[in-house]
């Protein structure tokens, strides 16, 4: 993309309405437009950024057995009666009111109609396990909507349904997915750390939140500084070996980490005082064992293989996909602007001409664009008429990874500059090296 031809409106100044630097850089470097409290339109830049973390999402879910499908933001009102949650919800639900006067909702989950699709469409022990989600748009009506697309109103959420024949399939259901998230969230160059965490109104005992350290997170949590040493990393095993899984989530779970809602004093003090933590988090998903809460309400039955009908035993497991580019910037960032991980940057790599218009430096600009466009990569070249600069601050506060600056000094000595924004360092290279190097970066050589 030539940036002369994109829309990209930054903004010069900062907007006071942000109280965070996610907020406030999103804003700046022209990712989100607020219509209304606590709802965005997703300009080109941040609408890139959100559709490849949804894409991450969408492989790592995948990757693990779980099937994609869509469900509408519009249901009716009367399968909420079904389960007691039309009444129970209160008002951070979106009553709506269509023109024959029947009541309708917008959704703020989705537990009532996946469990009608289940009930009318599988009957037998034999179709599970099953694990069905969706990524898709959600409002809730947040007394407080803030921090931008942190707490929004209107937010993209994966949230995924699994369905199996007892408990413990259940809960290897539950360790399948805790697993997929942390894969998910370590290819965003995130730690997220599972915490026990308190239900709500989605129900059961057994629930885990991932909470992304950050201080201006809106979570209190407690932990032992040992889990933020674990990774997943490039593991590689079998998702239905429910032996592995549950070793893998055992080895995240063991040590002591919970949100304020679990927190347990006396608990917390067994953890050597050097490792005890009290910090802040930003909670990017959460997953839920509640077992026969849904099926049971809305007779979502299967035959067993004995022949007997039972309620299906449920799980609900969600991603914040919106609220994931908050999280990542306020994990990812410096007093310039962004600093995009590799996995979920807009654009591969900036491309900065420092004398538009002077035939060598647009020519070798243009050799490089066509060139990384061939390895597959996308560059966001500045072909605009400005000072080097601005350039730079553009290139620094939409925080691509890499950048290749381009003068007719260095030129004249066949080279090129690739700078790393998270380092700051510069290298002189040729042109050929320069394509080289960000190929392989990205893996595309
Ligand atoms: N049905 C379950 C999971 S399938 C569910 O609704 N879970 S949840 O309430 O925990 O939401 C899942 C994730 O959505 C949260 O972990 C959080 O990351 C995100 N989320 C929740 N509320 C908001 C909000 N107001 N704005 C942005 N993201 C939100």
């Amino acid at each position: 993309m030539r940036l002369s031809r994109y829309f990209l409106p930054v903004l010069k100044e900062n907007p006071s309405e942000a109280q965070i630097v996610s907020h406030r850089y999103m804003l700046r470097a022209g990712m989100i437009k607020q219509q209304a409290a606590g709802i965005y339109s997703w300009l080109p830049l941040g609408f890139k950024v959100l559709k490849r973390i949804e894409q991450i999402v969408h492989e790592e879910q995948i990757r693990v057995g779980h099937i994609p499908l869509m469900m509408p933001t519009l249901q009716p009102a009367d399968l909420w009666r079904e389960s007691g949650r039309y009444d129970d919800y209160g008002q951070e639900m979106l009553r709506i009111k269509d023109r024959q006067g029947r009541e309708m909702l917008y959704g703020p989950t989705n537990e009532e109609m996946i469990t009608d699709i289940f009930r009318s469409h599988v009957n037998s022990y034999k179709e599970l396990p099953l694990t069905l989600y969706h990524v898709q748009w959600k409002f809730r009506d947040e007394m407080r909507p803030r921090f931008g697309v942190m707490r929004g109103r209107e937010f993209l959420m994966k949230d995924g349904y699994s369905f199996d024949i007892d408990r413990d399939s259940a809960l290897h259901a539950y360790n399948r997915h805790m697993v997929s998230y942390l894969r998910t969230y370590e290819r965003m160059g995130l730690t997220a750390i599972p915490m026990r965490a308190a239900s709500g109104p989605i129900g059961g005992d057994n629930t885990h939140e991932f909470l992304v350290l950050a201080e201006t997170g809106e979570s209190e949590v407690f932990y032992d500084s040992a889990v933020t040493d674990l990774r997943l990393g490039t593991r590689e095993f079998d998702a239905e070996d429910r032996e592995t899984v549950a070793e893998i989530c055992a080895e995240f779970t063991s040590s002591y980490a919970r949100t304020d809602e679990t927190h347990d004093e006396a608990l917390f003090n067994e953890v050597p005082e050097e490792r005890r933590r009290v910090a802040r988090g930003i909670e990017v998903g959460q997953i839920f064992y509640f077992g026969t809460k849904y099926s049971e309400a809305m007779g979502a039955n299967v035959v067993t293989s004995y022949g007997s009908r039972v309620p299906v035993e449920m799980g609900s497991h969600g991603i914040g996909v919106s609220r994931l580019l908050g999280a990542i910037i306020e994990a990812n960032h410096d007093d310039k602007g962004i600093i995009w991980p590799e996995g979920v940057t807009p654009f591969h790599v900036g491309i900065v001409n420092l004398k538009q218009g002077d035939s060598s430096t647009d020519s070798a600009c243009n050799a490089l664009y066509s060139a990384l466009v061939g390895k597959g990569l996308e560059p966001l070249y500045d072909d605009r008429e400005e000072r080097a600069g601005a350039k730079f601050a553009t290139m620094d506060l939409i925080g691509l990874p890499w950048r290749i600056t381009v003068g007719p000094r260095g030129l004249a000595a066949g080279k090129v500059e690739l700078t790393s924004r998270r380092t700051g360092e510069s290298e002189e290279v040729s042109l050929e090296t320069a394509v080289e190097r960000v190929a392989q970066i990205y893996g595309v050589l």
